[in-house]
Order: C-alpha cells, then sequence, then structure tokens
C-alpha cells in the first residue's frame, strides 16, 4: 500500500480550506499530521484485514514500525489489552483539541436494557462526562480524523469500513465512566458485535482519568498521543467478560479522547465514509 497515495487522498478540499478561514484557524493544523506520514511514505505493517487489530499490531516489524512513526513504541499489556505511545504528537493532539472546541458536544449518554431486552440510551451517573459524535465534527477535524484512520489502518492493517464513527468524549474533573462492557450486545446488529475499541487519549490529565481494567488489574494512564486497543471477543465470537473497564474520575485537569470501535461487518462504506 502507497501511504503518500493515501494522504493524498485526504488533502484538504477548497471548501475545507475556505470554512478553515471562515472559522479563523490556522491551515497548518491540518497539516502537521499530513506532513508527518508524507515523509515517512513507506511500506506498511503485513498484518491483514481478518486478524484482529492487536495481532496484526505486534506482528509489525520493529523497523517498519520505526519508519511508520518515528517514535512511537508498542506496549502489550496482555494478551488482548496494547497500546502505542506517541501515535499522535501532543502538537498533532492540540490541533484536534483545538478544532473539537467547533463541534457539538452533549452529555454523554449509556446504553441500557429495558425490562423487555430492548436497549436504549439514557442518561446516567454511571457516566459523568460530554461527547461530541462524528457527524458533528468540522470538515477540518474530518480531515485530521481519515489521517488517523489511515495510520491505523497502515500499523495494524483496520478494516475501515467495519468502524463505528468516532466520539470525542470530555471529562472534567467528577467525571467519570463506570465499570462496563463494549461488547456482548450487538448480536442483531448488521454490522455484529465490537470487535475491538480504539481509545485515544488527546490530553493528560494532572490527576486521575485512568483507563482500568477490574478483572485483569490493568490500569493505563491517560497520556497525550497515547492510543490505546483492546479485543472485547474471543477468536470464536463469544463476548471476553475480562474486558470489563471503566474511566476511572478525573481529579484535576481533563480528559479528551476520541474512541472508536471495530465492527464483525461492514460498518460503512470505507471510501466515502457513509453509514
Ligand atoms: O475513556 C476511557 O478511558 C474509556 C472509555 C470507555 O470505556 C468507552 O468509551 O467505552
Amino acid at each position: 500500500m502507497d501511504l503518500s497515495r493515501i494522504m493524498g487522498r485526504t488533502s484538504m478540499t477548497p471548501s475545507s480550506k475556505r470554512s478553515q478561514k471562515s472559522l479563523g484557524l490556522s491551515r497548518r493544523r491540518g497539516m502537521t499530521l499530513r506532513s508527518v506520514d508524507q515523509k515517512n511514505s513507506i511500506a506498511p505493517c503485513l498484518g491483514n484485514e481478518n486478524q484482529d487489530p492487536l495481532s496484526a499490531l505486534f506482528q509489525c516489524e520493529r523497523g517498519t514500525l520505526k519508519k511508520l512513526l518515528p517514535v512511537s513504541r508498542v506496549t502489550r499489556l496482555s494478551e488482548s489489552i496494547g497500546i502505542v505511545d506517541a501515535f499522535l504528537s501532543v502538537k498533532e493532539c492540540h490541533s484536534i483539541v483545538a478544532e473539537l472546541e467547533f463541534s457539538a458536544w452533549q452529555p454523554s449518554l449509556t446504553y441500557r436494557q429495558r425490562s423487555g431486552g430492548s436497549y436504549h440510551n439514557v442518561l446516567s451517573p454511571f457516566r459523568v462526562s460530554e461527547t461530541a459524535h462524528q457527524q458533528w465534527f468540522s470538515e477540518e477535524l474530518t480531515v485530521l480524523v481519515k489521517i488517523i484512520e489511515d495510520r491505523m489502518q497502515s500499523l495494524m492493517a483496520v478494516n475501515l469500513g467495519r468502524l463505528e464513527p468516532w466520539q470525542a468524549t470530555r471529562y472534567s474533573p467528577g467525571g467519570r465512566f463506570d465499570y462496563h462492557l463494549d461488547a456482548g450486545y450487538w448480536d442483531a446488529h448488521h454490522a455484529g458485535d465490537r470487535v475491538s475499541t480504539f481509545v485515544l487519549y488527546l490530553d493528560t490529565p494532572s490527576q486521575g482519568g485512568s483507563t482500568h481494567f477490574r478483572a485483569l488489574d490493568i490500569s493505563v494512564k491517560a497520556k497525550a498521543g497515547r492510543l490505546l486497543v483492546w479485543n472485547n471477543l474471543f477468536a470464536n465470537g463469544e463476548c471476553d467478560y475480562r474486558m470489563i473497564h471503566c474511566s476511572t474520575p478525573v481529579f484535576k485537569g481533563t480528559k479528551t479522547t476520541l474512541v472508536t470501535w471495530l465492527r464483525q461487518k461492514t460498518y460503512r462504506d470505507a471510501t466515502t465514509g457513509a453509514r
């Protein structure tokens, strides 16, 4: 795969440049991410789209990884959890957080089962944060997200057509997301269940805000630029209940993340992004 061609496809359109100007934003923001990838236009890791993203990531040759993301570091925390530090630079994170200011933020909702068995979204003290859905992202942010996705595809052979729309989440002091599972609810959905979760931390709260896996007693600190990936399902498609996790309360500072999930089947058109 030619990474420079992919980056070419994510170039800003004249309309996005215009709206960027009208928002009073620097065009260099959008370029920051792109230039890193253009510089490293080399063959991606050799995983395939039928693998789970973590297996593909851990198969990535050290040399290839170094060329793709020179300062990043991959750490395996368990059979099903991995992190990529410096997946984004701190500067890139700042650009995204600044761009997120133009999104529509709403109180975050929780997926809850009704007595009849069906699920619906509710406001609950279980989850205290704000969410901005990708459908409300600015054109500039959409460009940045595409670049992030291309990086994920290069590193982990992520099938972009199986990704859910991204959600940005912002936790202020007191913000938290209690223990829950991301999978096990989606059998009847056209795209099947959530194979993997991707959490991209965009800032570093001074105190609190780690992601904690209770059954495994693994804690991951929120750190700007760090990508946390975990698998929610066993290879046979059954839910791995050990992946129960939470976002611990933020005590000081702010935690902002971008989150998406890889489904078992196609969720959207990978080329147009349409769902
Ligand atoms: O923000 C985190 O640390 C975890 C997010 C999470 O649990 C989720 O979005 O399902």
